[in-house]
């Protein structure tokens, strides 16, 4: 029976003993045929559990071994893969779990008891697997598993996972990607990078995100390659990993954290062929100090969660600092009026549309959201603005949406203002993104106070046990007033240029 992503990705490998994995615990090489069977396992646990193609899983556990065989389990079994944020707090998971309508919930034993009452609340399944992927239910069940299962047939139009990402409206949507999007831009991404069996690639990145999840390991797995699994980007140990790696994708602070420690040399990535940036922008300064440092010159590409990946610099030929390249195979790219839509000539700046097999089907149970942002024709608005040179290389100039981007995480301002104007004593709020020398941005929250009833302690208390820790205002402001337009609208940006020397320095 077909199943085009088990088919490409997992298939070809079942009997193959070459190395695939590391394991980010306990450093144990893992080979593509134990990995594939261990995935079959879980398929069938996760079948025991009742769960059936189209069914949807969410999880938020650690990065393992086994967090992966999860995610190549639910491709076999033809279940849909809601990865969550490990930061996420119960009542964020809570959204996702209901709004997905998720049978099983996944989690680290630690957060059992706080994830048990919703689960009892939406008649959901909840299992456990701890960080290094060896304890809790789900692993109990899946060591006593039969070793084969039969592979769910799919279509490329079916679902193969829900990734959440936040909204302008405070409302998190459920991008829902199908095989074909995730399977198409995987084959575009290890030709255009030039992936092969003899890469090593150092994965870094947290694996609930595109950047992680589909682009590392995908490519990683159609290429039959190999990876350095590690729990997180810890300096010291990137350190020690980069004299073995051939590739490493990352986000901007990635590369500026490594530019900061005096080891980084040339010789340290001699081993190395490719150094990918993406998922926020990287300073043309970090391109060029990196260049000076290594005598490598970064890859930049662009992408998002309901696209894949979009755009990148070429691996043969000039890698533009300040730029994200050219349209990948396949992917359509066009800068259009903001408020007409229409195309604009080359050099003008715009929203950014794309379209092409990478696109996604649309947001889960939002049909509004999804016709606001998906046109009929296919082309997506992804709220970015960009520039195109007379070269055709793309640049990213800015956003047309309220958006923060800090270490390569989205948060929308909306969110955390509504939670802000919620609490005692706020009468209005307003959350900007200001330089962060580590996270390229970071969120301050400015408040209005209401009578002299603000506690901007209880403030934050609340903010901490609500929202995942990378959305907290690293700092909370009371003013007077916020400054409006002639429309009475506020004006981010001189928040923004007032505060923007708040986090540049460490
Ligand atoms: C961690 N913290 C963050 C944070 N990451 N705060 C804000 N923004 C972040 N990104 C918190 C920690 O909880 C901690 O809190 C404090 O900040 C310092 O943590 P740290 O130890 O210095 O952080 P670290 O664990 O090293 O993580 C930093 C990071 C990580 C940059 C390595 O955030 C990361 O891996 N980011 C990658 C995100 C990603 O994969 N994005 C791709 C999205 S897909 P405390 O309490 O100790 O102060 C996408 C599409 C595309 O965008 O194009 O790819
Ligand atoms: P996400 O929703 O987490 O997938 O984030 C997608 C957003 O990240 C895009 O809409 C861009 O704003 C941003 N992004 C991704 N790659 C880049 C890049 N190379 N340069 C600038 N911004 C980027």
């Amino acid at each position: 029976m077909a199943n085009p992503l088990y088919d490409k990705l997992f298939a070809p490998h079942e009997n193959s003993a070459t190395a695939f994995i590391t394991d980010p615990i306990d450093n144990t090489v893992v080979s593509y045929a134990d990995f594939i069977t261990h995935a079959a396992q879980v398929a069938n646990s996760l079948s025991a559990l009742g769960l059936n193609a189209g069914d949807r899983l969410a999880a938020q556990i650690g990065k393992s071994q086994a967090a992966l065989a999860l995610y190549a389990g639910c491709v076999q079994a033809g279940i849909v893969f809601l990865p969550l944020n490990t930061a996420y707090t119960a009542s964020e998971v809570e959204y996702f779990v209901d709004d997905s309508g998720a049978k099983v919930l996944v989690c680290d034993p630690d957060n059992e008891e706080s994830l048990t009452p919703l689960c009892n609340k939406l008649n959901v399944t909840l299992v456990t697997q701890s960080k290094d992927g060896l304890q809790g239910s789900l692993p109990n069940a899946t060591q006593s598993a039969a070793k084969q299962f039969d592979t769910a047939s799919r279509t490329e139009n079916d679902l193969a996972a829900f990734l959440y990402t936040s909204g302008t409206t405070g409302r998190s949507k459920g991008a829902m990607l199908t095989q074909n999007n995730l399977l198409s831009n995987a084959q575009t991404l290890v030709q255009y990078w030039e992936f092969s069996s003899s890469d090593k690639l150092l994965h870094a990145l947290p694996v609930f995100h595109t950047h992680g999840l589909f682009v590392a390991t995908n490519v990683v797995l159609l290429a039959g390659a190999s990876m350095i699994f590690e729990a997180g980007f810890n300096i010291d140990r990137i350190m020690k990993r980069l004299p073995s790696a051939s590739c490493m994708m990352g986000v901007p602070t990635f590369y500026t954290r490594l530019l900061a420690d005096e080891r980084l040399n040339k010789e340290l990535v001699s081993n190395m062929r490719l150094f990918i940036s993406g998922s926020a922008p990287l300073l043309a300064e970090t391109h060029t100090q990196f260049e000076n440092t290594t005598g490598h010159r970064i890859l930049e590409r662009y992408g998002m969660t309901e696209t894949n990946m979009n755009t990148s610099n070429p691996y043969n030929g000039e890698r533009r600092a300040g730029t994200v390249g050219f349209p990948l195979d396949g992917v359509e790219l066009k800068i259009t009026d903001p408020s007409t839509g229409e195309e604009l000539p080359q050099g003008d700046i715009g929203i950014i549309e794309v379209r092409g097999p990478n696109v996604f089907k649309g947001y889960w149970n939002m049909p509004e959201k999804t016709r606001e942002e998906l046109r009929d024709n296919g082309f997506f608005i992804t709220g970015d603005l960009g520039i195109i040179d007379e070269d055709g290389y793309v640049s990213i100039v800015g956003r047309n949406k309220d958006l923060i981007i800090s270490g390569g995480y989205n948060i929308y301002p909306k969110e955390i203002e509504q939670l802000l104007d919620e609490q005692a004593g706020v009468s209005e709020s307003a959350v900007i993104g200001v330089p962060h020398h580590d996270f390229g941005e970071t969120v301050v929250g400015i408040l209005v106070g209401e009578g002299s009833s603000l506690d901007a302690e209880a403030i934050q208390e609340k903010v901490e046990s609500s929202l995942a820790r990378f959305k907290h205002p690293r700092k909370l402001i009371v003013v007077d007033e916020l400054p409006r337009n002639t429309m009475g609208k506020v004006q981010k940006n001189v928040l923004r240029e007032q505060y923007k020397d708040l986090f540049t320095t460490s």
